[in-house]
Order: structure tokens, then sequence, then C-alpha cells
């Protein structure tokens, strides 16, 4: 096989395991189809960098476009088939290696390999007798639209004998449970992307000095997830310094950070299909302030308390309550809120400086996949499940009851944990927090490796 450089984040047998999970979770007589990410354009004749649907990428690794993965179990046996594109060496030297129709079996461990362009016609075979079809209706027009001719040349060859899918079922009630307990290999991976996070955090800490611009932070932060070998960041890197602190997703960074400001950093990478998500609201000059000191202690005290909570069986919305009974609790000794702690959390006093949720599932997406209720009961924490925990506060210039000093001041801080059987783990742990930590950072001169 040609093309060394292509290659998938776990071994073979990982994506094998995968599959047999999901299969095991299909009734009998059912079949699953997944589309893999469409390119997208950029503008002119140019395209975002590409990006798999994590489904496709959790069940087989594969990152090209043009591709397709179906799961089969049928009464008798079980199989796997891929699509992908043929290898075209004209088309290869314009647009990047190929895996191949050839190569595809062995490489992805799967019953088969067929050319992308036979995908229609092979369809309505590899269907036949299949009850329960898993496929995303509504996602991409184009795919929806094969679908639905195969499944209408399908149902006219029914007197014929062929049996088509009866029931349309969403392929989310399969993947979505497993993707959402992570196994020993996907926490390492984690982990491995929450620490190159952590160390772009500490580099922008030592490199930030007034005058500097925001961007500037992002490409040090940036330098150093391309360096540890993260594809790319996992979304858009904020950089927000002085009043940009207080927009949550302020992308811009492009202003100029000023002595005496404070400046957030909202970044994470994708470390082999894996996201982490920190953020870090340092000073400008590399001092707190006495007031900015306090705003910080506020918000660090709101991450302890949730902290505080998390254990198996708990849910976010235990963790979310804990973080703004103590941001009411900071806020009433500030003198921003007025009356009790019970009071200030029913009538959401807390609310014009804490407007967001405190936590999301973390994982190939940053905002993973995993239902945050079911029948509108919280989901219980299970060993294995990922998130953030991202408590903050965001005075505005026209916030009359926050002390003057304070005005146009944002600050977050967010790390990523994942449950354990006992207690939790932080995997950003790495990233400096307490006053003293981050005024230490800052003293540093930047260490790129
Ligand atoms: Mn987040």
């Amino acid at each position: 096989m040609g093309g060394k450089a292509i290659k998938s984040p776990f071994d073979v047998t990982i994506y094998k395991e995968r599959r047999a999970a999901i299969l095991q979770e299909m009734p009998k007589n059912s079949a699953l189809l997944l589309f893999a990410a469409s390119e997208k354009t950029r503008n002119s004749h140019t395209h975002f960098r590409y990006r798999q649907t994590s489904d496709l990428l959790y069940l087989t690794g594969l990152q090209e476009p043009g591709s397709a993965l179906l799961l089969c179990k049928h009464a008798i046996k079980k199989s796997s088939h891929v699509f992908v594109r043929e290898k075209n060496p004209a088309m290869e030297q314009w647009d990047g290696r190929r895996l191949g129709v050839k190569s595809a079996a062995r490489f992805l461990g799967v019953t088969e390999s067929i050319p992308i362009k036979a995908l229609e016609k092979s369809l309505p075979q590899l269907l036949d007798g299949t009850e329960f079809l898993y496929f995303d209706f509504g996602k991409n027009h184009g795919n929806d639209r094969i679908v639905s001719r195969v499944l209408s040349s399908m149902r006219s060859r029914e007197k014929r004998g062929v049996v088509s899918p009866t029931h349309i079922v969403d392929p989310r009630t399969v993947i979505h449970a497993q993707r959402q307990i992570k196994s020993s290999a996907e926490i390492r991976k984690m982990s491995e992307s929450a620490k190159v996070a952590a160390k772009a955090h500490a580099i922008a800490m030592s490199m930030v000095e007034p005058g500097m611009f925001e961007y500037e932070l992002q490409a040090g932060i940036e330098f150093v997830f391309a360096q540890s070998g993260a594809a790319a960041p996992a979304y858009t890197s904020i950089v927000g310094g002085g009043a940009n602190a207080t927009i949550l997703h302020y992308i811009e960074n492009n202003c100029k950070l000023k002595n005496g400001e404070l400046v957030l950093i909202d970044a994470g990478c994708e470390l082999d299909g894996y996201a982490s998500d920190i953020t870090r609201t340092f000073p400008v000059n590399g001092k707190f302030t006495p007031p900015q000191k306090d705003m910080y202690q506020a918000v660090l005290a709101a991450q302890q308390a949730s902290f505080n909570q998390i254990k198996v069986g708990a849910t976010l919305e235990d963790v979310h309550q804990a973080a703004i009974r103590s941001l009411c609790e900071s806020l009433i000794e500030m003198g921003i809120v007025k009356g009790s702690v019970d009071e200030a959390i029913e009538k959401k006093k807390y609310s014009p400086y804490y407007m967001h949720g405190t936590s999301h599932w973390l994982g190939m997406d940053v905002h993973d996949v995993g239902p945050y209720r079911v029948n509108k009961t919280p989901t219980k924490l299970e060993a294995g499940m990922v998130f953030t925990v991202e408590p903050g506060l965001y005075f505005q210039a026209s916030q009359k009851d926050v002390p003057r000093e304070l005005r146009d001041h944002g600050i977050r801080i967010e790390d990523d944990i994942v449950v354990q059987k006992r207690g939790y783990k932080i995997l950003t742990e790495d990233a400096p927090k307490t006053v003293k930590e981050i005024e230490a950072q800052c003293r540093k001169r930047p260490k790129w490796n």
C-alpha cells in the first residue's frame, strides 16, 4: 500500500471491538449506515481542513471524505462493509493520498471494501432482509436522497421476494451511549490531549505582556498544539483581554492587551480525535490587583464546590447547583447581590453575572455526545464519563452594582474531569490555576520544549 501518511489513532483491534459492541446492541435483522463528513468550502476553491464525523471516526479510524460504513446483523451472520474512493494517482497528486479499495478491508479490519461510487448499486442487495435500518435521516440531503432511492428500489422489488427495511432508527441510540463512557485507551488519549492544552496555557502565561495582541497569545497556544502533534484546536481559540473576556464566544482575538487588564483564554486541542477544553484567566502584567484577586478566588471557590459533588451517581445538575450556590455566596460577600443566598438562588440574582451552564460532556467532540437528561431525569455520572467544570463571573461596564474597578472583567476557570469508580481525576491539572501558581508562571520565560 502506498501512503505511509495514512494512519488511524488506535490499533485496528480497537475499532473491531467497538463495532462488535455496537452490533451487540442492535436487534436481529438490522443494519447501520454511516456516511463520511463532506468537504466544506471556505471560499473560492479552498476548503476548510477536513474533519471526519466523530461516529465514523470512532468506528473505523477512517479519515477520508467520500467514504461510508455499513454494519449488518442478519439472521446468521454479522458483516462490516466500508465504501471508499478508488485509488487515482492524478487526483491524489492534487488532493492527497487515498487508502484505496484494495487496502481498505485489511487496513480497517472489515469484511469487505467496495468503491464508494458503487454504494447505491450495492446497498439493495446488502440490505435485503433488513428490518431495522439505522440511518441519520435529515443530516445531509444528498445522503438522504441516496437512501430514499435505495429504499424505493427495494420496495419496488418486494413482489420478487426482496425484504426491505420497515423501521428507520436513529443511529445515535446505539453509538452514543457507548461513546459517552470512555475506555481506558480513550482516557489515555484524552489525558494526553489535556496535557498538551495545559502546557499551551502555561506558555501563554509566560508569554503575556502589556502591548501584546490577543492573536499573539493564540499563535503561541496553537504552536504548542502543533508542536505536540495535535491536528488542530478542538474549537476556535478564545483569547479575550479586558472587556472582551465578558463575551462568551469572543473569537476575533485582535485587540491589544493592556497593563492592568486580565486576559481570558479558552482553548483546547484535538489530539488523535480527542478534545481538551481549558480556560484560564490571568493578569496581562503578571500580577492580580486585590479586587481582581477577590473575583478570581470567587470563581475558584465555585469550581472547588462543583468538584466536591463529583462521584458516581451524582449528576451534572448537582455540579452546576454547587457552583451557583458558591457564586451567590461570593456575590453577596462582594456586595454585588443583596439578600440571602437562598433568595439569590431562587430569584436567579446571579444570572446577570453567570449566565451559562457549568459543564458539558467532553470526548471526540468538544461538546460531546450523550444525553444530559433522560425523561427529564438528569443523567447519573458513571466511571469513564468525561466533562468540563467551568464556572465564571462576567461584569459589564453597565452593571452599577459591581465595584467600578471590576467592571469590564470576565473570569472563567475550566478543567476537564474524568469520573472514576471512586472519586474523579482532573485531566488538566498541569495548567497553573491558583493565584500563586499563575503569578509564578507569568514571571517565567516561555519554555517551548
Ligand atoms: Mn468548555
